[in-house]
Formats: C-alpha cells, sequence, structure tokens
C-alpha cells in the first residue's frame, strides 16, 4: 500500500496493493532418437521429483507423441529447471531438449 500526502491539507491518497498470481510456465521434454530412455527416467526423477512409475510413463509419452509435460511452475523455477537440464544433458553428450511455454 502506497500512501501519499502533498499537504496537510489534502486527503490521504491510497493505491491497493495488487495481488496478483504469478505467471506459470509448463516445462516439457521434447522426443529425439539418441537420448537413453533410462537417463530421461533419472532426469525426470532427479530434476523433477518424479516417482519411478511416474518417470517412465512421462518418458513413454515423450517417445511416442513427440513431447511431455514435466511440470508447471512460475518464471525463474521454470527457466533454472531448462537450464539445469539442459547443461546435464550436453554434459553426458546427449542431444535431449528441454523447454518451457508459458501456460
Ligand atoms: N526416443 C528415445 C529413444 O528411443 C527416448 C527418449 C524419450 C528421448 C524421451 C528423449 O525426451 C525423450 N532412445
Amino acid at each position: 500500500m502506497v500512501s501519499a500526502r502533498k499537504s496537510p491539507q489534502q486527503p490521504v491518497l491510497e493505491r491497493q496493493t495488487q495481488v496478483r498470481e504469478p505467471h506459470l510456465y509448463r516445462v516439457c521434454l521434447l522426443n529425439d532418437d539418441y537420448t537413453p530412455m533410462d537417463y530421461v527416467v533419472r532426469i525426470l526423477r532427479e530434476f523433477f521429483h518424479k516417482s519411478q512409475e511416474d518417470a517412465e510413463r512421462i518418458m513413454m509419452e515423450v517417445h511416442l507423441q513427440g513431447k511431455g509435460t514435466c511440470g508447471i511452475y512460475p518464471f525463474d523455477l521454470a527457466e533454472t529447471k531448462v537450464t539445469l537440464v539442459t547443461a546435464d544433458a550436453r554434459q553426458h553428450q546427449h542431444p535431449l531438449r528441454c523447454t518451457m511455454e508459458k501456460e
């Protein structure tokens, strides 16, 4: 809340604090022909905290449909996950692509 009084005679002007939900971003994995399936499952477990069962399901969804959702996060968290996953994949010399898109 912001209050302003220009002189003692003027009324107090109050501006309501705006409370807004943060914009959310969907973090996705894309399919390719080279990244090993068990590596993708490890990524989903390690970076997105998925159970073994969910990680295997999401990996197969990406493998069969081309794309799958890892999670939905505020901008900074989504961006960090994309950066960390991409860095890990390159370190292991896999072409895995991880993207984010506004919800
Ligand atoms: N298509 C890959 C394979 O057959 C597996 C894979 C799944 C790759 C998901 C990327 O995001 C991916 N080894």
